[in-house]
């Protein structure tokens, strides 16, 4: 493809990728791979960012990044979409079955009793999805209940939604309710890797999951595993289920998933007893529940119930009491983490919270600390949300003792003592002495170490301590010329445990590149990024040599990352080349398996090929779990062959193993492997 102007390259490339969108999002029928439009998307952002006058509002490129709500388009819900009223008691419960009953003229205390259906509350995000039909079309979040944002391409994203129902009964128009939530682990897959890259952490999974679900880059959204689980319906076409019940199975029968937690309950009584049973259930499970909503059963009592201002009379959410407790301050520490960022945090006396110890709560920073006027000595209200860590709701002023002073960060840092400083606008105080802190050396290390970087065995806190408090290290290269007769001397430690720590720090010199540019921790590259960054370029040696226009090109690295490594990598050639001499060896990466379809399979590929190129069928392969060999033996499963195949196809035939075309071999693979020669890297 050629073009006259970078104008018009520009242009022609916006129109291809808004087709391959629509292609994608819309049609479900994409005409190139993942890559492909990465790498379209990255030559309009390198136009772009050479010319700026080419970048017109509707260009792909102005997608990205969160952006205010405004910018979502609005859906008027056809029908309103309901609150719930709340019970905070078994009492609570009793008075809405007594209100129900009233309401359809049943005498309390008789046998007349209402059947109702539990279901385990989600705390996510209640979002709206219509078919039509039996294709997904809109997408929407309840917004006030009446009109809510427009959220077709992100709910698009999510796996588990379909994009057609199947089944019986499918009405030609249906709009389906549900919940879209986080799990704990998914929760904690992304504040790990944001807080890996120095963004905000969310301080819980169902604000994540809103932020997830509210971006205008739906590839963002894409990254995030959210789930949604549906249990209401708002208009269906000539078509009414007859029960709550009935109603969720309906649902699960055309594909879309429901929550499993759910109890068919005889009585109120019954409500009671499920609620008490699944207080302690919903701790084990892997997502955030609030409580549960219990529904009338029965569609005709539920429609001669009708509602209450903006609230049904047949269903309400029975609330746990919240994890909230009271606890005093009995010190206020400070932390120095591994860019300076100065965290106070509060010791507390330790009480139990929904059945967990916790005697620490995070203060986040002095605006919060201003805020919340929070003071040692003080009582004060701690919330564990989620399984996030604890954090200091508010002060119980009634209860401050005499003689109190508001909490102000020291001035130095509590390790190194060098003056601290707060940029203007940033809510962060930190230590500027990123040289020798010993504080920031001490969580720089543990981080280098840590699973996720170089995961050296045997290397804890304590130990790096005791290298840091013996000036035996200064950074992070320096571990690894540490001696046996240099550590021996050091308390707790043996000959036996001395050498097992050299072996291991041995080992852990030879690495892969994207663990190594995890390691060393930039500012914005956490996991994802750095294994971009050496799929990309290979090697360090390439990766120093490039500029911040190159970096950016490698699909998913934004500029500010771009911009971020380069300074980084500028700024440490001292302590790069420390490594390099002290003898970390980073090797470019193999990509990591994408799943164990050909486990125990392997492939000999023989003749010429189409579709791909032999390297790529090969790694292909390895990446799924399976082997590709040189060879035809008895232990071969497969041999591809293609045109002008020889003695391989001959041996094959001769052992009677089975031979593909390579068509039938593209057949074989998993629906999502990149199936052509044009997917960049597998
Ligand atoms: N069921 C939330 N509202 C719910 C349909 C009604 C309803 C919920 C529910 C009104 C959950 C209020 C917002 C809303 C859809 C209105 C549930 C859950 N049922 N299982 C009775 O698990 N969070 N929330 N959402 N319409």
């Amino acid at each position: 493809m050629s073009f006259a102007t970078p104008a018009e390259h520009a242009a022609w490339l916006r129109t291809e990728l808004a087709r391959h969108n629509i292609l994608y999002y819309i049609h479900d029928s994409p005409e190139v791979s993942d890559a492909q439009y990465d790498k379209l998307y990255h030559e309009l952002v390198k136009l772009e960012t050479e010319n700026p006058k080419f970048i017109t509002p509707d260009s792909p490129t102005q997608r990205v990044g969160a952006i205010p709500a405004s910018a979502f388009g609005s859906v008027t819900h056809k029908k309103p979409m309901l609150s719930l009223g709340n019970a905070f008691s078994e009492d609570g419960l009793h008075e809405f079955d007594t209100r129900a009953k009233r309401h359809l003229g049943l005498a309390e205390d008789t046998d007349e009793k209402i059947t109702y259906l539990c279901e385990l509350k989600l705390d996510g995000l209640s979002v709206s999805l219509t078919y039509e039909n039996g294709v997904f079309v809109r997408g929407a979040t309840r917004g006030d209940g009446t009109t809510g944002e427009e959220i077709t391409q992100n709910l698009k994203t999510i796996p588990s939604i379909p994009l057609r129902l199947v089944g019986e009964n499918l009405p030609a128009l249906i709009e389906i309710r549900g919940e879209a939530f986080l799990t704990h682990s998914e929760f904690a897959r992304i504040n790990g890797e944001r807080e890996a890259s120095g963004e905000a952490t969310f301080a819980n999974p169902r604000n994540a999951a809103a932020g997830s679900l509210r971006q205008l880059d739906h590839r963002v959204t894409a990254s995030r595993k959210l789930k949604v689980w549906f249990y209401a319906v708002g208009e269906a076409s000539g078509w009414e289920p007859e029960s709550q019940l009935g109603w969720l199975e309906q649902l699960k029968a055309w594909g879309l998933p429901t929550n499993p937690e759910r109890q068919l309950c005889v009585d109120i009584n019954e409500v009671v007893a499920t609620v008490a049973a699944w207080s302690q259930k919903k701790n084990t499970l892997d997502y955030d529940t609030d409580g549960v909503v219990v529904k009338v059963n029965d569609f005709t009592l539920q429609r001669e119930l009708g509602q209450v201002s903006r609230a049904p009379r047949w269903a309400i959410a029975y609330k746990y009491p919240a994890l909230q407790v009271e606890t005093v301050v009995e010190e206020i520490l400070v932390q120095v983490g591994r860019t300076g960022a100065i965290t106070p945090l509060a010791r507390l006396t330790p009480v139990s919270v929904a059945g967990v110890i916790v005697s620490r709560a995070t203060l986040h920073n002095q605006d919060e600390i201003d805020r919340k006027d929070v003071r040692v000595g003080d009582t004060v209200v701690i919330q564990r949300a989620g399984e996030v860590i604890p954090e200091v709701v508010q002060v119980v002023t009634s209860k401050r003792p005499e003689n109190t002073l508001p909490f102000k960060l020291p001035a130095v840092c509590p390790s190194c003592g060098t003056p601290t400083l707060r940029a203007e606008g940033e809510a962060v105080t930190r230590c500027p002495n990123t040289q020798s802190c010993p504080a920031q050396l001490q969580t720089r290390l543990e981080y280098f170490v840590s699973r996720n970087a170089l995961n050296i065995d045997g290397l804890g806190g304590e130990r790096l301590a005791q290298f840091i408090e013996a000036k035996l290290v200064t950074d992070a290269a320096d571990l690894f010329t540490l001696t046996k007769e240099q550590i021996l001397p050091l308390e707790r430690m043996g000959e036996k445990l001395a050498a097992n720590l050299i072996a291991a720090l041995a080992a852990a010199k030879n690495t892969t590149l994207a663990r190594l540019l995890v390691a060393v921790g930039i500012r914005h590259v956490g996991e994802g990024g750095a294994s971009r960054l050496a799929q990309g370029f290979g090697t360090l040696e390439k990766l120093r040599e490039a500029t911040v226009e190159q970096l950016a090109q490698v699909p998913d690295v934004g500029l500010t990352t771009a911009q971020s490594v380069f300074d980084w990598l500028a700024s440490n050639t001292a302590f790069l080349d420390k490594l390099i001499a002290v003898g970390v060896v980073a090797q470019g990466d193999d990509a990591a398996p994408l799943s164990d379809h050909f486990v125990g399979k392997s492939f000999v590929f023989t003749g010429g090929l189409t579709l791909f190129t032999r390297e790529d069928a090969e790694a292909l392969v390895k990446r799924l779990g399976g082997r590709a060999t040189g060879s035809v033996s008895k232990q071969t499963s497969y041999v591809v062959a293609g045109p002008g195949a020889g003695s391989k196809l001959a041996k094959a035939e001769q052992l009677g193993i089975t031979v593909l075309t390579e068509d039938e071999f593209a057949a074989l693979l998993p629906p999502s492997a990149p199936a052509s020669r044009e997917g960049e890297a597998v």
